[in-house]
C-alpha cells in the first residue's frame, strides 16, 4: 500500500559490492531452509554496473523495478533489515518502498507505462528527479518497452531504461528469440534513453534450481 507524509531518508549509505553479495547469500540460505514461503529471484554477477549506474541516482530519483529487485533496493537506500523483512514475507518479487521511490512489480512489462508518467509528471510539474526504468533483456522486447521509450525519447522526458542483459528469459536464450546478437534498439535513437549492459546471473533465474519443501 502506497504510504504517504513519510520523511524521506535523510542519508545515504554507501553500498558495496560485497554489501550486495553478502545479501543475496544471506537470502540465499534462509530461501534454502524453506522458511520464505514465496519466490525469491537471487542475481550475481552485475553488482560493479549497478553501483556504478546508482552514482548518479538520488533522492529525488524514482527506481522501477521487477522480480530481481533486492540489490535495486539496498542502492536506493533502503535500511539493510527493511530490505530482508520485505523478503521474509514474501515480497522478494515486489518489492515496494514508497517513501524511498522504489516501485517493482512481478509482472513483466507491467511497470513502463507508470514509470514514463512519473517522468512526465517530474518534467511538467517542474520537480527534480528522473525515472529510472531496470528490466531485463527480454522484457526490454516487449511491445510497451517499446512505446514507452517511443513516449520517452520524443517528449524527452527524465526517463532512463536500464537493460540487464544476462541473456536469459527464465530459461529460454534471449538469442534464439531474438533471431540477432543485438538488442532492437542498438544504433537507433532511442539508446539516447537507454543504459544497457551484459552480466552472467550467478543464480537461476528463481530460487536455487533445485525444489524448496515448505
Ligand atoms: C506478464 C508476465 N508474463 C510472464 C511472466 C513470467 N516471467 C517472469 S520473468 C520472465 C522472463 C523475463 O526475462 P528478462 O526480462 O530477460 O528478465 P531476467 O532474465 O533478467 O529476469 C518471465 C517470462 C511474468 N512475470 N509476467
Amino acid at each position: 500500500m502506497l504510504t504517504q507524509n513519510k520523511t524521506p531518508p535523510a542519508h545515504r549509505v554507501k553500498i558495496t559490492k560485497e554489501d550486495l553479495v553478502s545479501f543475496e547469500k544471506e537470502i540465499a540460505e534462509i530461501f534454502a531452509t524453506g522458511t520464505i514461503r514465496a519466490p525469491v529471484h537471487l542475481r550475481a554477477g552485475r553488482e560493479e554496473q549497478l553501483i556504478e549506474i546508482f552514482r548518479n541516482i538520488g533522492p529525488d530519483d524514482y527506481v522501477f523495478g521487477y522480480w530481481d529487485a533486492h540489490e535495486l533496493a539496498l542502492l536506493k537506500g533502503v535500511p539493510r533489515e527493511m530490505v530482508k523483512q520485505a523478503i521474509l514475507e514474501g515480497k522478494s518479487i515486489s518489492l515496494c518502498f514508497p517513501e524511498y521511490k522504489i516501485l517493482c512489480s512481478g509482472i513483466a512489462g507491467s511497470l513502463m507505462g507508470a514509470a514514463t508518467g512519473v517522468a512526465w509528471a517530474l518534467k511538467h510539474q517542474g520537480k527534480p528527479g528522473t525515472a529510472y526504468i531496470f528490466c531485463g533483456d527480454m522484457s526490454a522486447e516487449t511491445g510497451i518497452f517499446h512505446e514507452a521509450v517511443k513516449y520517452a525519447v520524443h517528449f524527452d522526458l527524465p526517463a532512463k531504461f536500464v537493460v540487464c542483459d544476462n541473456g536469459l528469459s527464465v530459461m529460454t536464450k534471449t538469442r534464439e528469440v531474438w533471431g540477432c546478437d543485438d538488442p532492437w534498439f542498438k544504433g537507433t535513437k532511442f539508446e539516447e534513453k537507454i543504459i544497457y549492459f551484459k552480466y552472467v546471473n550467478g543464480y537461476p533465474h528463481s530460487g536455487l534450481g533445485k525444489l524448496i519443501k515448505f
